[in-house]
C-alpha cells in the first residue's frame, strides 16, 4: 500500500503531525504501507494539485480541508481550515456519512495538530501516545508560542526550538520529507544530532545571534514601547521574542524592517506582560488604520520598498500614540 501524507511545510507542528500519522497508521491501520510526504504552503489561488493525489490512501495533515475524493483522511485545529462554503459543506456531508466521518477528523480548540491526532487515534483506535509524548508536547509548546519566558523563546535550548528553526528556514525540498519519520523514532536530541541536520544549525544560529547583536544595539524602550529600525540591513524574518528579551519590562514593540519586497512595520505586545489586559491598546485595529492587520496582540503593517519613508512616518506615529497609552505608567 503507496500512503501520500500532505502537511503543512516548514511547520514544526506539520511535520510532526505527518510523523505522528505514519507511526499510528502503521500500528494501527497497516503494518506493511510505504509512505511518502509532500509539503503544502498557503498562497493565492488553488492551494492543491489534485493530480498528486495518487496514492492508495491520500492524508492531509495540519492543513486545509480538500473536497477531493482521494483524500481518505485529514486532520486539521486551523480556524480558517475551509477555503471556501462549498469546502465545509462537503465536510458536513462527510460527518453525516460514518465511513467518512471516521476519517476525516476537524477541531480548532486544539493548540497542535499533533496533539489533536494524538487525542483521536488513541480514543478511537487505541494508539498508544506514551512514546510519543514529548513530542506532542513540544508541538503544542512551538504552535502555541506558549514559551515559558522570553529566554526559552529566545535562547531556543531545547532541541525542539533548533528543529523548528532548520524546518522554517530549510530551502531544500529533500530535508523535511528525510526528518518526518525520525521524530517519531527517536528522541529530539537524537534527531537534531542526526550530520544531515546538525549540520545546519550553525549558520542559522549565528544569523539568529546577529539579529539579536542588531536590535540590542538599535532598540531602545521608553514608557513601555521598544522601537527599533534596522531598515539598512536585509534581514528576511528574525525571532519575534528579540526585542522582549532585551527589554523585559516593555509592554509593546515597533520594528521597522526591510526584505527584497517589502518595507514592514511589525507591531506587537509583550506575551510576558504584567500589564492589565483590558488595558491594553488593539494592534489590529492600529494597523487596520494604516492599511495593515493582525491580531489584538500582533499586527504588520506592510509597504513597497519605495515607501520606506512612509513606513518610518506611520511607525513614528504609533510608537508616540502606545508610549502615550503605556498600561503599566
Ligand atoms: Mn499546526
Amino acid at each position: 500500500m503507496r500512503v501520500r501524507v500532505f502537511y503543512h511545510d516548514k511547520c514544526f507542528d506539520g511535520a510532526c503531525s505527518a510523523s505522528l500519522f505514519t507511526r499510528f497508521h502503521r500500528e494501527c491501520v497497516s503494518a506493511d504501507a510505504a509512505y511518502e510526504y509532500h509539503g503544502l504552503v498557503h498562497r493565492a489561488g488553488a492551494l492543491f494539485d489534485e493530480s498528486e493525489f495518487t496514492g492508495d490512501e491520500n492524508v492531509i495533515v495540519d492543513f486545509k480541508y480538500s473536497a477531493s475524493p482521494r483524500i481518505t483522511w485529514w486532520f486539521d485545529h486551523h480556524l480558517s481550515a475551509f477555503l471556501t462554503p462549498q469546502d465545509q459543506e462537503n465536510f458536513k456531508a462527510c460527518q453525516r456519512d460514518p465511513a467518512c466521518a471516521a476519517r476525516k477528523f476537524f477541531d480548532p480548540t486544539y493548540t497542535s495538530c499533533t496533539s489533536f491526532l494524538a487525542h483521536i487515534a488513541s480514543t478511537r483506535f487505541a494508539f498508544n501516545t506514551a512514546p510519543v509524548a514529548d513530542l506532542i508536547h513540544w508541538a503544542n509548546i512551538v504552535d502555541g508560542a506558549l514559551y515559558e519566558s522570553p529566554e526559552a523563546a529566545v535562547e531556543m535550548a531545547a532541541p525542539a526550538m533548533k528543529l523548528t528553526l532548520i524546518i522554517e528556514s530549510t530551502q531544500d525540498p529533500e530535508f523535511i520529507p528525510r526528518l518526518i519519520p525520525l521524530l517519531t523514532e527517536m528522541p529530539l536530541a537524537e534527531v537534531l544530532a542526526q550530520p544531515f541536520v546538525a549540520g545546519l544549525l550553525p549558520p542559522l544560529l549565528e544569523r539568529h545571534r546577529e539579529a539579536i547583536e542588531l536590535i540590542r544595539a538599535r532598540s531602545e524602550e521608553r514608557d513601555g514601547t521598544i522601537f527599533f529600525d534596522i531598515t539598512d540591513h536585509l534581514l528576511e524574518g528574525f525571532n519575534k521574542f528579540i526585542p522582549y528579551y532585551l527589554h523585559p519590562q516593555a509592554t509593546y514593540s515597533i520594528g521597522l524592517s526591510k526584505s527584497s519586497f517589502r518595507t514592514k512595520v511589525a507591531v506587537g505586545s509583550n506575551p510576558w506582560t504584567k500589564a492589565d489586559p483590558t488595558k491594553m491598546v488593539n494592534l489590529a485595529q492600529v494597523c487596520e488604520r494604516y492599511g495593515g492587520g493582525g491580531h489584538a496582540r500582533v499586527g504588520a503593517i506592510s509597504f513597497s520598498p519605495d515607501k520606506a519613508d512612509q513606513a518610518r512616518a506611520a511607525a513614528a506615529e504609533i510608537v508616540a500614540e502606545l508610549r502615550a497609552k503605556n498600561p503599566l505608567a
